[in-house]
């Protein structure tokens, strides 16, 4: 990455090394002048190979320096640097077939050698394909779960005038040449960023990146220790620890006089070796538990979450609905089966025209009202939890709502959803009815406001007047809403309302 001459700072990228695992650079132990290189593209070399001659400005800061793994794939080759290139998958080893989990760039963008492309995720590798010269995208060959190899052609790039030459290796990656790469907003799916990366003025390498998308680091809030202010793992891990509050607090000691404000000072993970006590077996998460885990992490972390309980007499309901069922066992919807989850969305539209901030997302200091109906649903799957959206619910009846929701709920088990299906959502229902429980405390789904969690109805005995009673078969609700937007009068009102519409759904008419 460097040539006899050039200057270059600690830490600066050298050499990049790539074992059958991981790409690693090579940083420079001390600034100065490059004065003679003593390696060779191809060269194999061990801990303690001498890579090049520096005279230094000043003593070394450190007198060797570890490689620092970075699991990213050499600059793809171009075909036609001085015209339209086509930017292809380099070399990336054995791995073959991997998915495209997020594209960084668009049609239109001018971008500059070593700005990453696309990531990929392999199941023990995320990669960046880095632009191997600058240019404008023109266009994009592959898009997010599209499997590629070596040689798969990702996009193409106008490389004539204004700056675009082919360029040679960069010798310092510059801010913007590393870009992160976090799981967007959503329960349990890439959802509506899902196209562009979220923190693109971050400095971090892949491997940073990764770490901080499972751990659920903004990394735009990370303050980075290393060289031009390149955010290291060290960096995420403190954040992630609650380092944030230390972080924030070296630019503002002042704000921090109360504490802990902006992060959470925990103790470190507990670190045990489990196989002591008896035989353990090592599950790696999979990617859809991954990207949803930290989702649900910040969603807890940063909602200040409130839970409302309420009952629902779905006694008529429950009884049509069944006798509906029945009757369409015989006529031309024979095969569609209505679930309460559909009434339920149903009933949620209603609810929300009447309490639109339920139907809202913050952004800063506005609320965003929406004014469609898009209602997502968790689906579980043997991945783990997706969250599909039915879109504009208000204008669907309960039977094309049903028949939708079963196609959706198959594409999630079957793990076919395409990214815009769990897209939009403006409030979501996670029924656990089919399986048990009674209540439950259902984490909301960012940038949502609020969610109704849904468990199995029961029979109980209810009394109007405290002398006569009847058994009536009650619905358990669970409204989580996020108190800085909704309070628990509204919460209270929602719950009521929706109740009675399931009580009664001719309400909804009114
Ligand atoms: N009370 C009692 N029984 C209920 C019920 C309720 N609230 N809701 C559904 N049921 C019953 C149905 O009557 C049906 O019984 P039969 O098989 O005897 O007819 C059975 O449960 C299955 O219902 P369904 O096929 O209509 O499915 P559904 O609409 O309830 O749910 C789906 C569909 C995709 C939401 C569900 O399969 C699922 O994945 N649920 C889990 C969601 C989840 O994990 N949420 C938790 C998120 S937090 O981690």
């Amino acid at each position: 990455m460097v040539k006899a001459g050039d200057r270059i700072k600690v830490e600066d990228p050298l050499i990049s090394l790539e074992s059958d695992k991981a790409t690693m650079e090579v940083p420079a132990p001390a600034s100065g002048t490059v004065r003679e290189i003593k390696v060779k593209v191809g060269d194999k070399v061990s801990a303690g190979s001498l890579v090049l001659l520096l005279d230094a400005e000043g003593p070394p800061q450190v007198a060797a320096h570890a490689p620092t793994p970075v699991v990213s794939p050499a600059p793809a080759a171009a075909s036609a640097p001085g015209g339209v290139a086509e930017v292809r998958v380099p070399d990336i080893g054995d791995f073959k077939d991997i998915p495209v989990i997020e594209i960084l760039v668009k049609p239109g963008d001018t971008i500059r050698a070593e700005d990453p492309l696309v990531s990929l995720e392999s199941d023990k590798a995320t990669m960046d394909v880095p632009a191997p010269l600058g240019g404008v995208v023109q266009q994009l060959k592959v898009k997010v779960g599209d499997k590629v190899s070596e040689g798969t052609v990702i996009l193409t790039l106008r490389t004539g005038s204004g700056g675009a030459q082919p360029v040679v290796a960069a010798a310092v990656p510059s801010a913007s040449a590393v870009a992160t790469a976090a799981p967007a907003a959503g329960t349990a799916a890439p959802s509506d960023n899902s196209s562009l990366t979220p923190f693109a003025d971050a400095y971090a390498g892949p491997g940073v990146r990764k770490l901080a998308r499972e751990m659920g680091v903004d990394l735009r809030r990370v303050q980075g220790s290393g060289n031009k202010g390149r955010i290291l793992k060290e960096d995420v891990e403190a954040f992630a620890k609650g380092g944030a509050a230390a972080q924030e607090t070296r630019a503002a000691p002042a704000a921090a006089a109360g504490g802990g404000v902006g992060g959470i000072d925990l103790l470190p993970w507990p670190k045990i070796d489990f196989t002591k006590f008896g035989p353990v077996e090592v599950k790696p998460l999979s990617r859809i538990r991954k990207i949803s885990g930290a989702n649900l992490h910040r969603n807890w972390v940063m909602i200040p979450h409130v839970t409302n309980h309420d009952d629902a007499d779905i006694t008529e309901l429950e009884a049509f609905r069944v006798q509906m069922n029945k009757e369409n066992e015989k006529n031309e919807r024979a095969g569609v089966k209505v679930s309460m989850l559909a009434f339920m969305i149903k009933a949620a539209v209603a609810t929300l025209k009447k309490f639109p901030e339920f139907n809202a997302s913050l952004d800063g200091e506005n609320l965003i009202v929406k004014q469609y109906y898009h209602i997502g649903f968790a689906a579980d799957t043997p991945n783990g939890l997706v969250v599909p959206v039915i879109r504009d619910a208000d204008r669907k009846g309960v039977i094309e709502i049903a028949q939708e929701m079963g196609d959706l709920a198959r594409l999630a088990r079957d793990g076919k959803l395409k990214p815009e299906q769990m897209q939009g959502g403006g409030f979501t229902i996670s029924s656990l009815g089919g399986i048990g429980g009674i209540y439950f405390t259902p984490i909301i789904n960012a940038p949502e406001v609020a969610i109704m969690g849904v468990c199995k109805s029961f029979w109980k005995q209810v009394s109007a007047d405290g002398k006569t009673s009847a058994w009536r078969l009650m619905l358990p609700l669970s409204l989580s809403w996020d108190h800085r937007v909704i309070d628990g009068a509204s919460a209270a009102r929602f719950n009521n309302h929706f109740a009675n519409l399931m009580a009664d759904m001719r309400r909804i008419l009114l």
